[in-house]
């Protein structure tokens, strides 16, 4: 009796689906909370773009805000990505879950450089303010270069 158990429970824990390690009802849930994450982190970052470009004026509080908001960000997008949610209203090309290590250390490297974009925002150099900017905009480019259709 508890070795049927232990055997079905096992067997649960080990079968399950990836979507039951999380909350969405579907992968249309999933794939609308990425996407609503991306929408916020485009936002902020693009609003920092216009600034560092002189397409508005440099303020600097606005900006050491946006950053902490992208840095925030950058960590949500990632739990969407769910098994099969390559299917449905996204631009997610189905390479992601083949390629899915490539695909996680990019993610992580996007969030490490928002990171250290957060840091340098509130700090007086700008140089050092550029740069961070640049990284974190490459790793947006790079990743949808490989995982985005155009
Ligand atoms: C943005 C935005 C992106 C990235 C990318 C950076 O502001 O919406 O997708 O920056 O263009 O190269």
């Amino acid at each position: 009796m508890m070795k049927k158990l232990l055997i079905a429970l096992t067997t649960t824990l080990v079968l399950a689906p990836n979507v039951y390690a999380n909350n969405f009802k579907d992968t249309d849930h999933a794939i609308d909370y990425r996407k609503s994450a991306f929408g916020l982190i485009a936002y902020n970052f693009g609003d920092m773009g216009a600034m560092l470009k002189g397409k508005k004026d440099f303020d600097a509080a606005v900006f050491a805000s946006r950053a902490t908001n992208v840095a925030a960000l950058s960590k949500i997008p990632h739990e969407g990505f769910i098994a099969g949610s390559d299917k449905g209203d996204t631009d997610a090309l189905a390479k992601i879950w083949t390629d899915k290590a490539d695909f996680d250390s990019k993610m992580t490297q996007f969030q490490e450089n928002a990171a250290k974009l957060a840091v340098a925002a509130p700090g007086s150099d700008l140089g050092q303010i550029k740069d961070a900017f640049g990284n974190t905009g490459q790793s947006c480019k790079g990743c949808h270069d490989v995982y985005k259709k155009d």
